[in-house]
Order: structure tokens, then C-alpha cells, then sequence
């Protein structure tokens, strides 16, 4: 058969070794799974092949079913002739050999072979909850008859990789071959060891390890129990439960029956579509369309932080996780002391919670070396401001890094919103330097956004993004404008937010909504969790830069009064000592009311979903400005910053995702509403009235080019 054939056979004597060749990841595109099968017929019909190996050329086995195919109503082989049915009734032994990922449908054909190997560095997984549906390829009636409903739901239900050794300590694998193993040899050897066992074993006449499920019947309202914060408002986490319970509880031909319904359920399901779109809009976000292709980022295997407060500490943590020495410096030696107690206290407490084996900490920390001042990082390949965000500190700061870094090293700002060309402007290699923009806690969140000067070099944008996804962060691209894409679209909603306290709305009531809504926390106990001194500060910078700017005296009087949140045991809330669950107060209640009173702002009440709106449309509209002025490349990059930057629900898809649901032309309408009521802060932008005239939807929105 020739090379080109997304699925071909090869003899290896009696072995016959079916290879899948679907780069990059072999997922099960039209065309895989019906070649698997007339492979496998083929060698069930030719008396000199005696058993079998499935194997996936490239980088990994099988990945999963073709994601871009869900949805398009492409019909699927009724039961008993998928691909997971064919394996499971073949006539002769087959062997999966695993290496990179088996995952999903890729997994569920393995549980269908009679046989499982893999390389130590494989992993296995059945992430579809992930995307919002559940395994539909036997998945959930197979795994827990191999390896007990308990942990079957475990990984089921979280999507979970698991690494190849626990994957055979679990059950799943019956073998890990040595590191350096030849895969391929290996699963040839055991094809020939096994040829002629038979009874087949096959998972699905496994019965030892479902009877679990009599002795813990709790088990699967337990595990509702334990998602439900975490799962609320979707379905695919509780169709999961279902399809396990039905494999516990029916024969394996009516489990598949189940699964198949629970699966329709989910296919099409808004949850599902939001996710989906959220899976591609994660791997688009790192196209860089109007760079030059074919420029290699520079090796990064020094990295240095100037600043050692909480970003500062953050970051540097970020480096060490991922293997990257890091050397850090402050203006003071009791700064950098404390600095360094604040990352080791930090990392102690994931120890303490079990996240971190305590040896693993202290290579991290090995990895982080405080030192005494610009001189000793000199020769770091890259260095990271995080100093004070006030232009007039981090200045000197640029100068004498400009002075003492080895030439080539990259300088980046962790600036959240200050203009990286003036901090350029102080060095005389603007073209080595862009903004770094972590989110707090550097060390915890994954987005990055990587601002780009004027005079940003490619290379030098193309080295951010490639070390962004080096230590585990999602790095954007963002133009160089007053609070970049991320805070730029977020700052309307931190405004309204305290608006409409202005006009009745109290936190504890907005806070509600959006938790509803999906956000981990409501807006307000975020500010308290932040800092309201830190938003305060913004605002005082741009109510001086511009004599319109919108001033919210509530916050400003909070600030006043010292509640600058949780650290000061009072904020939008107050807070017992030691204790961070927030308790409205009646003292912040008569403050919003005295102040609207004061501004003469009539009262009146809201429904939650003109709150939601009010927050999230300011945003929308925001949002198309910064596209509009090619400050991002695309709306799916807004979704992926706050996805990752501010905790919007992923199974709403993001912002601009969202607000297609509701559609461009009532967005529109309600904006242009609230133009004519509230004046010059509504005003639409220029794109959004254009995608509203051409029913254009946000997410195909054109940005102008970046500059
Ligand atoms: C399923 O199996 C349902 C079944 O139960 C059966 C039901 C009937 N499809 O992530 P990367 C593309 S549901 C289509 O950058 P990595 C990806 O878009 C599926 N495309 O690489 C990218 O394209 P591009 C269950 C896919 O090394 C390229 O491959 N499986 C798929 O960082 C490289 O991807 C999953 O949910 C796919 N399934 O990570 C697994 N997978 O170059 C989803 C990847 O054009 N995949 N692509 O941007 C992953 O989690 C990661 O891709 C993986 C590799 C870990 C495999």
C-alpha cells in the first residue's frame, strides 16, 4: 500500500501492522476509521497474518475523533459497525502501541484491542468532557469495566491525562515497555506472543471490576456532589455520571445504546459548540499573521526579574516551574528578603495542600537565585521588569538595564497598561524590547500578554510568545495601547459595574449575577481580592491624561476611607480577620446610597440580565474598538484573554463568542439604546455598527491591521 494512505498495512511475518498516518496527531478524520477497519479485515482474511499491532506514525498514536467534524451533521456508522465494534468482534489478537497521546476516540479504539503497550513518556486520557460531550466510542461503558467505575469516573469526568506508569498501575495498559524501548518491536513481540491465545480477552466481557459499583452505590451522587460548583450550568459533566452508572448497571450492547443517547444530548449543545470554538480560538491565538515566517525564537536558559513584590515573585516562580533559572533583584536587600520569603511561603502552601511533593519545591527554589543588583543579571538571555507600575519608575529602570544587559539579552516590561515605546524609548535597542503582561498570580494564571512596540523586533515578539508557552502560559499578542487588549476591554465593565450601584444596583446583587453567570468569583470580591488602591491609581492616571474621563466616586470614596479590600479586613466587603469570605455591609450600602443621593442619580431596580448586559455589552463594544484600531488580530483573541485573564465561564466560549449568541444586531440596538440614554460613553464603535449593518457576526469581525 503506498506511504500517502491515511491508513495502511505492512507484514512483519505472521505480525500484520496496521500504522495510522493522519499527521499532526492521527485524529480520526473521514477516511481513519474506515481504514482501520479494512486493514483489519484484511488481516483477519489472510491465513498468513496471526495477530495484529495498531500503532500511529508521527508524534502519537491516536488523538481522538476530527473536532472540526462535530457539528457539520456528518452521519456516523450505526452501532456494530464502528470502528470500536470491529476491533472489539475481530477474530484475531490485536495490540495497541501507544506512544504521545491516546486520547478520546483514540483511547476508546485501544480499550477495543486485546492488548495495550506503551512508551513510558505515552499518555492516555478521555478528555471529551473537555468539549463538552462524552466519550460516544464505548469509552464510558469500557473503562469501568477494565479499571472499576471509581477511577473511571475520576478521569472520565475531570478529562484528565493520565501518564503511561499510572495508566498500567490503574489497569488501563498492560504494559509500559523500558525508556529507549522500540515501540514498534515491542508490540510486535507480544502480537507474536499472544497469536494464539484464546479466548480473546476483551474488555467488553470484563464483570470483576463493575461489581465495585454494588459495594459504593453513593458513589455516583457523591460525584455529582463533588462537580457541582464546578459544573454548574453544564450538562456534560453529569451525562458522564449517567453513562457510567448505565455501564454498571446494563449490559455492555445497552450501555453503548445509552452512551449513543447521552451523546446526541451533548453533540450540539451550546455547552459543546462554546467549547469547541474555545479549544480552536486557544491554538489560533498563537498565529502571528503579518510576521515574517521562518524567524526562530531566540534560546531563552537564563531569565532574570527586576522586582521582587508579588509579580515580580510570580514570575520568577513561573521560570523555576518550568525549569529556567532566574536570578531577582530589589532596590532593597530587606525588599528582596521579603521577596523570597513571600515565594517560599508560596510554595510551602501548595506543598501544604498537597499540590507539591516538598523535593520538588526545593529544586524550584534552587532554581531562583536572589542577587544583588543590576550587574550580577547582566548576562541573562532575558530580563523582566516588574517594578512599580508608574512610568516615572520604571524609566531609571529601563536606563540601567539598557547600560548593564549583555547585548542580545530581551528586556521586557510586565506593564499592565503603561506605553511600552516610551519605556523603549529610554534604551537604544527599542528593538529588543516589548511588554510582557502577566496576570496576578503570575505564577497561577496562564495568559500572557505580549505587547508589541513600534519598534518591537519580530524576532523579538516571536521569542515572548515562544517562552510564554515555554513556562506554560497562553501568550497573546496585543498592540501597545492604554491598558493593551485585556484591561482595555475589561475597563467599561469595571466601570459600569460601579454605576450601577449609582443607580440601585448593590455588589452583593451584581456579585450574584455574574457567579450565576459562570465567573469562579462576582466582580467586586475580585476588587477586593486585587486591591481597590491598585484600580484607584488607574484612575486617578487617566482622569489627569483626559478631562472626559468617567470618575466613580463610590470607589474613589472606598479608596478614601482606606478599605482598600481584603488586606485591610474591609473593601466591597467586609471581612472577619483571618477569614476571606466576603460579608456585605451596611456601611458600604449607606455610602452608594448617600453618594447617589448626593450626584441626584434616580433609583431604581434591575433585572439580572440588564445587569449581565450592562457589563459585558461595555466590553463588547470596547472590544471592536481595539480591533477596529488593529490593536488585536482577531475577536477570538479578546475570548482566549478572558478565558484565561479573568476567569470568563470557558463553556460560554468568551466574550465576543457569547455575544454572537445573542446575535450582532440586538447587541447593537441595545447599545445605541443606551447611547441615546446615558451619552458619549455608549457611543458604538465605528465596527460595531458596520457588523451590525452587514449581520456580520463578531467572531468573523476583520481587524485592521496591527500596528
Ligand atoms: C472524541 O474523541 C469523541 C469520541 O469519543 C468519539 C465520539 C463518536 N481533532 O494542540 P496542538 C489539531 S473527541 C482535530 O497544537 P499539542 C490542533 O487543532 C476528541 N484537530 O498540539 C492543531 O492544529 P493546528 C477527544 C486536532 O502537541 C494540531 O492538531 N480528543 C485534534 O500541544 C496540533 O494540536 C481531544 O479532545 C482533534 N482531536 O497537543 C484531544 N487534536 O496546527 C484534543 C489536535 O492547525 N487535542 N488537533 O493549530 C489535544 O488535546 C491536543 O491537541 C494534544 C496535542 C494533546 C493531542
Amino acid at each position: 500500500m503506498s506511504e500517502t494512505e491515511l491508513v495502511r498495512l505492512d507484514r512483519e511475518g505472521p505480525i500484520g501492522v496496521i500504522t495510522v498516518n493522519n499527521p499532526p496527531v492521527n485524529a480520526l478524520s473521514p477516511g481513519v476509521p474506515e481504514g482501520i477497519i479494512a486493514c483489519l479485515r484484511e488481516g483477519e482474511a489472510d491465513p498468513a497474518i496471526a495477530a495484529m499491532v495498531l500503532i500511529g506514525a508521527g508524534r502519537s498514536f491516536i488523538a481522538g475523533a476530527d473536532i472540526r467534524q462535530f457539528g457539520k451533521g456528518r452521519p456516523r456508522p450505526p452501532l456494530g459497525q464502528r470502528v470500536y465494534d470491529v476491533l472489539d468482534a475481530a477474530a484475531k489478537p490485536v495490540v495497541a502501541a501507544i506512544h504521545g497521546y491516546a486520547l478520546g476516540g483514540g483511547l476508546e479504539i485501544a480499550l477495543a484491542c486485546h492488548y495495550r503497550i506503551a512508551v513510558p513518556s505515552a499518555k492516555v486520557g478521555l478528555p471529551e468532557v473537555l468539549i463538552g460531550i462524552l466519550p460516544g466510542g464505548g469509552g464510558t461503558q469500557r473503562l469501568p469495566r477494565l479499571i472499576g467505575p471509581k477511577a473511571a469516573l475520576d478521569m472520565i469526568v475531570s478529562g484528565r491525562h493520565v501518564p503511561a506508569p499510572e495508566a498500567r498501575t490503574l489497569g488501563i495498559l498492560d504494559e509500559v515497555l523500558p525508556e529507549g524501548a522500540d515501540l514498534r518491536a515491542g508490540a510486535i513481540a507480544v502480537a507474536t506472543r499472544i497469536a494464539a491465545a484464546r479466548p480473546l480477552p476483551r474488555v467488553r466481557d470484563k464483570t470483576d471490576r463493575i461489581a465495585e459499583a454494588a459495594a459504593d452505590p453513593g458513589m455516583f451522587d457523591a460525584m455529582r456532589a463533588s462537580i457541582a460548583r464546578r459544573a454548574r450550568n453544564q450538562k456534560a459533566p453529569y451525562n458522564c455520571i449517567l453513562a457510567v452508572e448505565a455501564a454498571c448497571r446494563l449490559p455492555l450492547d445497552e450501555g453503548l445504546k445509552r452512551e449513543q443517547e447521552l451523546f446526541a444530548e451533548l453533540e450540539n449543545s451550546d455547552e459543546a459548540r462554546a467549547l469547541r470554538y474555545a479549544f480552536f480560538a486557544e491554538r489560533e491565538v498563537a498565529r502571528l499573521p503579518d510576521l515574517p515566517e521562518g524567524i526562530a525564537p531566540r534560546e531563552i536558559r537564563t531569565a532574570a526579574v527586576v522586582g521582587a513584590g508579588t509579580m515580580g515573585g510570580g514570575i520568577a516562580m513561573s521560570f523555576a516551574d518550568y525549569g529556567i533559572p532566574v536570578r531577582i533583584i530589589d532596590s532593597t536587600p530587606e525588599a528582596l528578603a521579603r521577596g523570597m520569603e513571600k515565594i517560599r511561603a508560596n510554595y510551602a502552601t501548595s506543598v501544604k495542600r498537597g499540590s507539591l511533593k516538598q523535593d520538588e519545591m526545593e529544586r524550584r527554589l534552587a532554581r531562583i537565585h536572589p542577587v544583588g543588583g543590576y550587574a550580577d543579571i547582566a548576562d541573562a538571555d532575558v530580563v523582566i521588569e516588574a517594578v512599580f507600575e508608574e512610568m516615572d519608575v520604571k524609566k531609571p529602570v529601563f536606563r540601567a538595564l539598557d547600560q548593564t544587559m549583555k547585548s542580545g539579552a530581551l528586556i521586557f516590561s510586565n506593564t499592565s497598561a503603561l506605553d511600552v515605546d516610551q519605556l523603549a524609548a529610554e534604551t537604544n535597542r527599542p528593538a529588543d524590547v516589548a511588554g510582557t503582561h502577566f496576570f496576578s498570580p503570575a505564577n497561577v494564571m496562564k495568559l500572557l500578554e505580549v505587547v508589541r512596540g513600534t519598534k518591537s523586533a519580530p524576532a523579538t515578539l516571536i521569542t515572548a510568545m515562544a517562552l510564554g508557552r515555554k513556562i506554560g502560559k497562553i501568550p497573546a499578542m496585543a498592540g501597545n495601547t492604554d491598558g493593551f487588549v485585556a484591561n482595555r476591554s475589561r475597563a467599561p465593565f469595571n466601570s459600569e459595574m460601579v454605576i450601577l450601584l449609582e443607580e440601585g444596583c448593590l455588589p452583593e446583587q451584581v456579585d450574584k449575577v455574574m457567579v450565576d453567570f459562570g465567573y469562579p468569583m462576582g466582580p467586586f470580591a475580585v476588587g477586593d481580592l486585587a486591591g481597590l488602591d491598585v484600580g484607584a491609581a488607574g484612575r486617578r492616571r487617566r482622569a489627569a491624561a483626559n478631562p472626559n474621563y468617567r470618575t466613580l466616586p463610590i470607589a474613589d470614596k472606598l479608596v478614601e476611607m482606606g478599605r482598600f479590600g481584603q488586606k485591610t479586613g474591609a473593601g466591597w466587603y467586609r471581612y472577619e480577620k483571618g477569614d476571606r469570605t466576603p460579608h456585605p455591609d451596611p456601611e458600604v450600602t449607606r455610602i452608594i446610597r448617600e453618594t447617589a443621593a448626593r450626584m441626584g442619580v434616580p433609583q431604581r431596580s434591575f433585572t439580572d440580565e440588564e445587569i449581565l448586559r450592562r457589563l459585558l455589552f461595555s466590553s463588547v463594544n470596547e472590544a471592536c474598538r481595539i480591533l477596529e484600531e488593529g490593536k488585536a488580530y482577531r475577536a477570538s483573541d479578546v475570548d482566549v484573554m478572558w478565558l484565561h485573564g479573568f476567569g470568563f465561564p470557558r463553556y460560554r466560549g468568551g466574550l465576543m463568542f457569547w455575544a454572537d449568541q445573542i446575535g450582532v444586531k440586538a447587541v447593537y440596538d441595545q447599545i445605541e439604546a443606551w447611547h441615546q440614554q446615558y451619552g458619549d460613553r455608549w457611543a458604538p464603535s465605528k465596527l460595531l455598527r458596520d457588523l451590525a449593518a452587514t449581520g456580520t457576526a463578531f467572531r468573523d469581525a476583520k481587524a485592521a491591521p496591527m500596528v
